[in-house]
């Protein structure tokens, strides 16, 4: 188990574990809740005095009003698993059960709430303050954490000049931090910051060799349920009873030692990377797939390592041991380039259940790698990696991004000339976007080049925030929507299908789906009336699918899938791989299918 029960025992002063700045204070009168209605500080002395050290803590997960997500974020359920057992949490995702910032407001009172921790991303990071905004002005403490916090933190407290927005923030990973931030909640005592480190003083990560047991089997996910209530009846009808479909997020590891330009990840998780045990992400693959049993429902898992391949001899050691325990499961996850040359690494993804692997190509220029710290991507390996990916029927999430230092007006076309070429994915495209605390952020800012400098402030999706070089901003912007408009047209669908004619139909189902949500990354269909457009648009390919569900559902008898199933296994050298993935593609399991956002590293 994790050592919360230790840190609950300590001094709050004890520098032993971790860095804490005093609360300064804030002018406003805090209140715990309505239960009592008293100021934070005396209500909570008042709770201790009466013995009540107890919590109703609110996790909240703002929207960005804009941009949805498919998947519940994992902070939320690793806080929820880390706190000590006398607190109550309650888990909200603005994506999935939005709340005006009154409404919110008036829930956190009613429930009896009283402390309020929120999570976000840079893009979210607006939203979440004036959320936060209007809690502390009811009087709620708000704690915030965070890759944006932590990295703007003078931001959040009001330390530059702006308003303050929260009352603590929990900096860097905060899994040793967050029962301590709790307690002192509680108290009514909380610090300024929480940052963890070791006995000298300096930062210190969790190894993650304590991981705390996540209890999927038993909560409440109904909030994030995949299939709406309309489609049940249909799904029904064609024979999938699934009341659920769930996509999960699971770490295996944190930590990236690539350091590409304008990534976050090795500034925030460092440059080694941890590794939770085998048995304890088996264990928590074994208890979805018991969830998913027990619910009539569909589970599917999102490892959300930075790189899921980035020890290629422990990667292939947790998918064995998924394979022997029988907790295979349909999952994506992000692996570079570099690191699927591997044979038996891709045998073993998709013995396990991987369907699909996001890839951060960012680009098929090496000039614009290298300009970016991402040389070891190295785009003549690109067709090579995919063909051999697809072999085994798993595809992938191809990720580009335009703007970068070589670009020139084109580069959509040049890139949509390459996808044409390679087997079906789900290609998505971005503007390069200098987040803060980056390397790239300091690049620009040194170059005078940001053009809104706070561009979080005013977000405003797939916006440039800085001067590219041999583009103009007006020109990135339509060279990003020049690939999205020509990459998900329908004519673009029906060629992706028709590639895997000869396919189970499962697997055209899965990119059917997956391209119709896709698309809606850039353009969100807002309401029933462009879903049907949307429908009729893409009528032949859904014939299509649907026809074959019906008359062709294992494929065609000469499809790729037959020679895949009779080869030898490639370098794995073990048949029951080749076994494995004949099966699956034989049960036509679904892949994950996404809905608007996918963003990703590796
Ligand atoms: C999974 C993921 C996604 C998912 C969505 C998120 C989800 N539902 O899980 C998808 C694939 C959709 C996605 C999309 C995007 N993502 Co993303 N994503 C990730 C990824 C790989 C994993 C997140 C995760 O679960 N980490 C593991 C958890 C445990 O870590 P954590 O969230 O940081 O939480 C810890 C601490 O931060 C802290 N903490 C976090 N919140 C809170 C709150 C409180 C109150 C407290 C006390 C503590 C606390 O405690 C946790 C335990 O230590 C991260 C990279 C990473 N490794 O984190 C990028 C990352 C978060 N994404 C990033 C980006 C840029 C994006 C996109 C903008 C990409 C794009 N160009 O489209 C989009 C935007 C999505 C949107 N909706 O707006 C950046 C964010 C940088 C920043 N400063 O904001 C990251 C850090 C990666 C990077 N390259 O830098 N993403
Ligand atoms: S982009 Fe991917 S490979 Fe590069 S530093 Fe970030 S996580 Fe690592």
């Amino acid at each position: 188990m994790h050592c919360h029960n230790k840190l609950l025992g300590r001094d709050n002063d004890d520098k032993m574990g971790f860095t804490v700045t005093p609360v300064r204070p804030s002018g406003s009168a805090h209140f715990v809740g309505s239960a009592n209605n008293l100021p934070a500080e005396r209500g909570a002395s008042i709770r201790l005095a009466l013995g009540i050290g107890n919590l109703k803590i609110l996790l909240y997960n703002p929207d960005n009003g804009i941009t949805q997500n498919f998947m519940p974020h994992l902070w939320m359920f690793l806080l929820q698993a880390l706190t000590p057992a006398d607190h109550e949490v309650v888990l909200i995702d603005g994506n999935t059960r939005p709340m005006s910032d009154v409404e919110l407001v008036q829930f956190v009172i009613d429930e009896g709430i009283g402390l309020v921790g929120i999570g976000a991303m840079t893009r979210m990071i607006a939203k979440a303050y004036r959320v936060a905004d209007s809690l502390r002005a009811a009087g709620i403490p708000v704690v915030m954490g965070g890759p944006h916090v932590t990295e703007v933190p003078d931001e959040a407290l009001g330390r530059n000049g702006g308003a303050r927005h929260a009352d603590a923030l929990a900096l860097g990973e905060a899994d040793e931090t967050w029962p301590l931030i709790v307690a002192d909640a509680a108290r009514g005592q909380l610090k300024e910051t929480y940052t963890a480190t070791d006995a000298l003083g300096q930062d210190s990560k969790p190894t993650l060799q304590d991981y705390p047991a996540i209890p999927w089997d038993s909560l409440d996910l109904q909030q994030f349920n995949r299939i709406p209530g309309f489609v049940r009846p249909i799904m029904h009808r064609l024979g999938y009873p699934w009341e659920t479909f769930h996509i999960i997020p699971i770490e295996s590891g944190r930590g990236c030692p690539y350091g590409c330009e304008f990534c976050t990840v090795t500034g925030f998780f460092g440059d080694t990377i941890r590794f939770r045990s085998n048995q304890s992400v088996v264990n928590e693959m074994l208890s979805l797939k018991q969830r998913a049993r027990d619910t009539k429902g569909q589970v599917a898992v999102f490892f959300v390592d930075d790189n899921f391949g980035i020890n290629v001899k422990r990667t292939k050691s947790l998918l064995r041991d998924i394979i022997a325990a029988g907790a295979e499961l349909s999952w994506v996850g992000q692996i570079s380039a570099n690191l699927l040359r591997d044979e038996e690494l891709l045998d073993l993804i998709a013995a396990s259940g991987g369907r699909w692997i996001f890839i951060g190509m960012e680009s098929l220029d090496p000039a614009n790698l290298a300009s970016v710290n991402k040389g070891f991507n190295k785009p003549e390996e690109y067709t090579g990696v995919l063909q051999a990916l697809a072999r085994r029927h798993v595809y992938a999430i191809t990720s580009f991004i335009f703007g970068l230092d070589h670009d020139t007006p084109g580069v959509a076309e040049r890139t949509l000339a390459q996808l044409r070429e390679w087997p079906p994915v789900l290609p998505v495209f971005g503007q390069i976007t200098p987040f803060p605390a980056t390397p790239l952020y300091a690049r620009l800012e040194s170059e005078g080049r940001l053009t809104r400098p706070q561009h979080w402030l005013e977000f405003a999706p797939f916006q440039m925030a800085h001067t590219p070089l041999r583009i103009t901003v007006p020109e990135v912007q339509d060279e990003v929507r020049y690939a999205w408009t020509n990459s998900y047209s329908p004519a673009a669908t029906e060629r992706a299908l028709d590639s895997i004619a000869n396919e189970p139909a499962a697997y055209k189902i899965s990119h059917l789906a997956s391209r119709l949500f896709f698309r809606g990354i850039y353009f969100p269909p807002k309401g029933a009336w462009q879903w049907l457009k949307l429908i009729a648009e893409n009528r032949r390919s859904l014939w299509s699918v649907v026809r074959d569900s019906f008359t062709r559902w294992h494929g065609s008898p000469d499809r790729g899938r037959t020679q895949d199933c009779d080869r030898s296994s490639g370098s794995a050298g073990k048949s029951e791989l080749d076994e494995a993935n004949c099966t699956r593609a034989d049960r036509g399991v679904l892949g994950v299918s996404g809905e608007p956002e996918i963003g990703g590293e590796a």
